[in-house]
């Protein structure tokens, strides 16, 4: 998928692993907070907004925290363009809770056009390729079979087999020595693919700006989590250079939203 941003467009905004749940009340006013103040002209969320979904039904019983996350983003999704990419987590969000926030879906990887440069936008857990077992498990899952099959059981059901897969999910990472980060080499060929020079992508938690080489970037967002002991949250900012419209450099900076009390 390519994406082309209109010549407006001036600032864009990148999240992900916002995580949100019922369980987390600063992250959610927090991240509410920033939807209701950006200026930019675009909002992309780079998968894992919900902490999980089990499917687009769930918003007839949802928790107060779905609910007023979907609401900001609708009024967000109402006054600029916004983007929701799925990852690991909301994977099974899907074209009904898209159009109740007003946010256009975004496949993964998307490459984005914007001031003449082409960016690549993913989640980021299909490049950490080290990690073969999630591999397995994120094909089959990601397959029209195994989400009509989930997708038929009453909610209770798939609520109980989406909690047992996060605890089974996060008994392999404390049993796993290695922690499976995005792959480097992964992460180039993909840029090299697509004809781009810089990928930005969640996921990992580990905020940063790796250099792949000389040409090739990779920026990584941070999680947020408000209600932490040492509070995160953080939105990548891209800036359209203010000289001449292809050949100004553009301009990338890490904002820090205030938290929200
Ligand atoms: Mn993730």
């Amino acid at each position: 998928m390519e994406l082309d941003a209109p010549t407006r467009w001036k600032t864009l905004d990148f999240v992900s692993d916002l995580h949100l749940q019922d369980s987390s009340p600063r992250t959610l006013h927090g991240f509410i907070d920033y939807l209701d103040k950006t200026p930019a002209d675009a909002v992309f969320v780079l998968g894992d907004l919900l902490e999980y979904w089990i499917g687009d039904d769930w918003i007839e019983e949802p928790q107060d925290a779905h609910r007023l996350c979907f609401e900001a983003l609708a009024r967000a999704g109402a006054r600029l363009n916004l983007y929701i990419m799925r990852g690991n987590r909301d994977f099974l969000m899907g074209p009904r809770i898209m159009r109740t926030c007003q946010a256009q879906d975004l496949p993964d990887p998307t490459t984005l056009v914007f001031s003449g440069q082409r960016i690549v936008l993913s989640h980021g857990d299909g490049l950490c390729t080290g990690d073969t077992r999630y591999q397995e498990f994120r094909q089959v899952s990601r397959s029209a079979a195994w989400q009509r099959e989930f997708l038929s059981e009453p909610l209770a059901g798939r609520k109980n087999r989406m909690l047992s897969m996060r605890a089974q999910s996060e008994a392999n990472k404390k049993a796993s020595t290695e922690f499976f980060d995005v792959d480097n080499r992964a992460a180039l060929a993909l840029l090299q693919s697509r004809q781009s020079h810089t990928l930005v992508h969640g996921h990992t938690h580990r905020p940063d700006c790796h250099r792949l080489s000389a040409q090739h970037a990779r920026w990584v967002l941070s999680d947020w989590d408000l209600d932490a002991a040492t509070p995160r949250a953080s939105v990548l900012r891209l800036s359209a250079g203010t000289a001449g419209a292809d050949s100004a450099p553009l301009r990338w900076e890490r904002l820090a939203p205030a938290s929200a009390d």
